[in-house]
């Protein structure tokens, strides 16, 4: 007998896409059997789905050599865990992978359709909060790029991010549903499956040898269901697989009621148990403690562990070869709930001791840490735990047994110590995920240097002694394939011109468009593609909010989450004393400027609310004030998202990173902006401190306190009013708020916001950094006004961003934390 010949190298139906005729036959035959359109009416939607149908099946070809390649050559896998998912549009990125962009759109023009327009009917996929929903994203394009065998999980949630509007000032939400007009992008397997279970208790027993087993019984069951995303690498030749899991009930109908002729009833089960993967909690501080959450959680670990455990045990048979097969990388603390998971299934479906089930997780898990602010640590109510997973909760209570027997053999006689790291916290009866994540993982890290630092010193500094070499530093990058070669063309052009096309995989490259930065010639074909995506987003700008801004301005961007402790409060503190000196008539150096706001505030966060509608109204009186016209504008750019920072990025002049120091992990966008030549004013918080390193003291301005000076400040008694009364220009912006300046209609409108940060201690220091920043701002007008030692700078940003790629972190976590090689590399 001989194996069955299933080779798929000669598809009879493959398309060469490097021939336009081809593509085009392959669009109208993917038109008319995928679609099921008639091509002659076909509008650019049906254009996408047809062109997007068609690379899904090319996508798929991909992946299954590059799955086979795996399987053939037994690699050790990576997993990245993550409840989030910022992929943004795909169909542009996937072009550019595959090198065809040219010939689709010639194809498509001969079908009189446009590309770009094709391209705009995608929706943004929009499976995340922000940085670190994005990070996930920009890792598995590192690693498809770099053959690691990588794979993603997470939840397809049928409701993202919400979209954002503004009305009245006021940010309204509304659902976004990017499945609405179908994803053609999924490759759906409803027979890949897994059953997930909740509630229910446990029976124990012995058999004959004595040994204790366990069953977890009579619970409530949820199907997952496996929906597959290719993310293709730049080459196009490798595809790693994102797994998204969708809730289904097990039940259609509860027979029960429906013999007794109750319809609606009888349904009821299954609407409860798909609203598991309904919709994306859209808050990225504040846990709430709702069951939904964790559910979701356990949810999405559940399937992805049965998953790859069943993967594992396909090819081998000793469980114990685990580790050395496999690394599992928590994305936070979210996915925690995988370290009792796997314990469990390891014991009780594979029949394994507790301690070798133990030493197969502590040495397959790593964990990243996302965050220092105390309300975005998870933590869980036991009770609801010992409900919902009654199971995971005794292995809980076993690991911290364990665990705290060392706890007392490493610090003898130090009962503080033994309630301060205990994985459930007594006092407030509390499971803390990142004490479980930390002491089920063989790696903990932070994203940037300041932040594992302050990791190890302010919230693991115990576990930090207790275990040597534990927590490492990857500081993040971003993926120049996206946030350079797809969203700003021109410069991705000027570039590979200058100094080669290898800058795609390898940023170091960029190292040599230093010696071109005193070139006026360079300078000013870098300033006029500056100028042309300032007039694009201007186009955005003006379709969004219907404001007409100048190209010629300097572009002043802050986008990101509203939060107190990026601040963006001071920001329009500084825009509002900017107006005053305008206006005053002894400013009259001040060069024109737009400030340009954008971002979403969680729904239930009251001060991200009351800042966003401050902007606004800010904007409303600048913007129609004639004393100013022509030198100040403020735009607040409704719907923040992927698709929109991939136009407002390259516009940027200046941009804006003034995170509170100590309190912003890393930062991505302070990357992708520099890359995109622009100057950075900030803190020396997160990776601000490694882009200063890198690009050089002169080519940033960085103001405000230091995360040491911070905490000091705060330690000495620290009084907000003191600062406010120091300095006459902030007293009288501040007064200017409170009295109603720029809401007459409702003066009092901002005194909670006043009141919460005056007389509550501004906890994020505002008032105490606010003359240096102004004093930081008119730095970047004196320095604009000259533009050719400007245009210097921002050349000298872009050629040292090359620390920046998720390759050089996907790399460091392959070798430092995975121990997984490259397959080309091992090829
Ligand atoms: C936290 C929570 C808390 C419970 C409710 C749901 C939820 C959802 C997401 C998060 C994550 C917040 C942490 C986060 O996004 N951190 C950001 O991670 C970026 C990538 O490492 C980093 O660049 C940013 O500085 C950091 O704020």
């Amino acid at each position: 007998m001989h194996a069955p010949d299933s080779s798929f190298n000669d598809l009879d139906d493959g398309i060469d896409f490097s021939d336009v005729q081809q593509i085009k036959r392959g669009l109208i035959a993917s038109m008319v059997r995928v679609v099921g359109f008639d091509p002659d009416s076909a509008g650019p939607h049906d254009w996408f789905l047809a062109l997007a149908s068609l690379l899904r099946g090319h996508l798929s070809e991909q992946g299954m050599h590059t799955s086979r390649s795996q399987y053939g050559k037994d690699v050790k896998r990576v997993y990245y865990l993550s409840m989030e998912f910022l992929t943004g549009r795909r169909l542009m990125k996937h072009l550019l992978d595959l090198g065809i962009e040219p010939q689709v759109r010639a194809a498509l023009t001969a079908l009189g359709q446009n590309l770009d327009v094709v391209a705009e009917q995608e929706s943004d996929a929009a499976l995340g909060n922000g940085g670190l929903g994005r990070l996930a994203a920009c890792f598995l394009d590192s690693m498809a790029t770099h053959a690691y065998p990588g794979y993603g999980y997470g939840i397809r949630y049928e409701f993202g991010m919400f979209s954002q509007t503004i009305e009245n000032g006021q940010q309204v939400e509304h659902p976004e549903s990017w499945l609405q007009n179908g994803s053609p992008w999924e490759i759906v397997r409803h027979n890949l499956n897994y059953t997930v279970r909740f509630g229910g208790r446990i029976v124990c027993f012995r058999d004959e040898q004595g040994h204790e087993s366990c069953r977890w019984v009579d619970t409530d069951d949820v199907i997952a269901e496996a929906y597959d995303l290719k993310e293709t690498g730049f080459g196009g030749s490798i595809a790693v697989n994102l797994r998204l899991w969708s809730a289904r009930s097990t039940q259609d109908f509860d027979l029960r009621y429906f013999n007794e002729g109750n319809y609606i009833e009888a349904v009821k089960e299954k609407t409860v148990s798909e609203t598991l993967s309904k919709v994306l909690y859209p808050m990225d501080t504040t846990l709430m403690g709702q069951e939904l959450r964790l559910k979701q959680e356990y949810f999405f670990v559940s399937a992805s562990l049965q998953d790859i455990l069943a993967r594992f045990l396909k090819v081998h048979k000793n469980p114990r070869l685990f580790p050395e097969k496999t690394a599992i990388q928590l994305n936070d603390t979210h996915p925690a709930l995988a370290v009792p998971e796997l314990m469990r299934l390891l014991m009780d479906h594979c029949g394994l001791n507790w301690e070798d089930a133990w030493d197969i997780t502590r040495n397959s898990f790593a964990y990243t840490n996302h965050t220092l602010l105390p309300e975005a640590l998870e933590t869980w109510p036991l009770d609801l735990m010992e409900t919902l997973l009654p199971r995971h909760m005794e292995i809980i209570y076993r690991i911290n047994h364990y665990f705290l027997q060392d706890v007392r053999r490493t610090y003898p006689g130090d009962g503080d110590k033994v309630r301060r790291m205990s994985i459930i916290d007594d006092a407030t009866r509390r499971v803390r995920m990142a004490h479980l994540a930390v002491v089920g993982s063989a790696r903990v890290n932070g994203v940037a240097a300041l932040h594992t630092h302050l990791l190890r010193e302010r919230v693991f500094p115990d576990f930090d002694r207790m275990y040597e070499g534990k927590f490492v530093n990857v500081t993040n990058g971003i993926t120049q394939r996206r946030w350079l070669l797809q969203s700003n063309p021109p410069l991705a052009a000027l570039v590979s011109e200058a100094v080669g096309p290898q800058w795609i995989r390898d940023l170091d490259r960029l190292r040599d468009l230093e010696a071109l930065a005193d070139d006026t010639a360079f300078q000013d074909r870098f300033l006029a593609i500056k100028r042309q995506a300032k007039v694009r987003a201007a186009a955005l700008i003006e379709e969004r909010c219907g404001l007409c801004v100048a190209p010629e301005t300097l572009f002043d961007i802050q986008i990101k989450r509203i939060h107190e402790y990026k601040r963006q409060l001071l920001n329009i503190l500084q825009v509002i004393a900017r107006y005053n000196r305008l206006r005053s008539a002894n400013a009259p150096d001040l060069l024109p400027r737009t400030v340009i706001f954008g971002g979403k505030a969680a729904p239930g966060y009251f001060m991200a609310k009351k800042i966003i509608r401050l902007i606004n109204d800010v904007a409303e009186i600048i913007n129609h004030d004639p004393l100013v016209r022509g030198r100040l504008r403020v735009v607040f750019v409704p719907n923040y998202n992927v698709s929109t920072a991939e136009i407002l990025i390259p516009a940027c002049d200046l941009s804006e990173q003034i995170s509170t120091a100590g309190t912003e992990a890393s930062g991505t966008g302070n990357m992708k902006f520099a890359l995109n030549g622009a100057l950075t004013i900030g803190t020396l918080d997160g990776a601000n401190i490694e882009i200063r390193e890198e690009v050089g003291g002169d080519n940033i301005f960085i103001f405000g306190q230091t995360a040491e000076e911070v905490a000091h400040t705060k330690a000495n008694g620290y009084n907000p009013w003191d600062w406010v009364n120091a300095d006459e220009e902030l007293r009288r912006v501040i007064d200017m708020i409170r009295d109603g300046f720029f809401n007459m209609e409702q003066p009092d409108r901002y005194h909670p916001l006043i009141n919460a940060v005056l007389n509550q201690g501004d906890p994020f220091l505002v008032m105490a950094d606010f003359r240096s920043y102004v004093e930081a701002q008119a730095a970047v007008d004196a320095l604009y006004l000259d533009q050719r030692t400007w245009a210097r700078k921002a050349i000298l940003n872009v050629a040292r961003m090359g620390k920046f790629s998720s390759d050089r972190a996907i790399h460091t976590y392959a070798r430092d934390i995975w121990g997984v090689g490259s397959m080309v590399a091992d090829a």
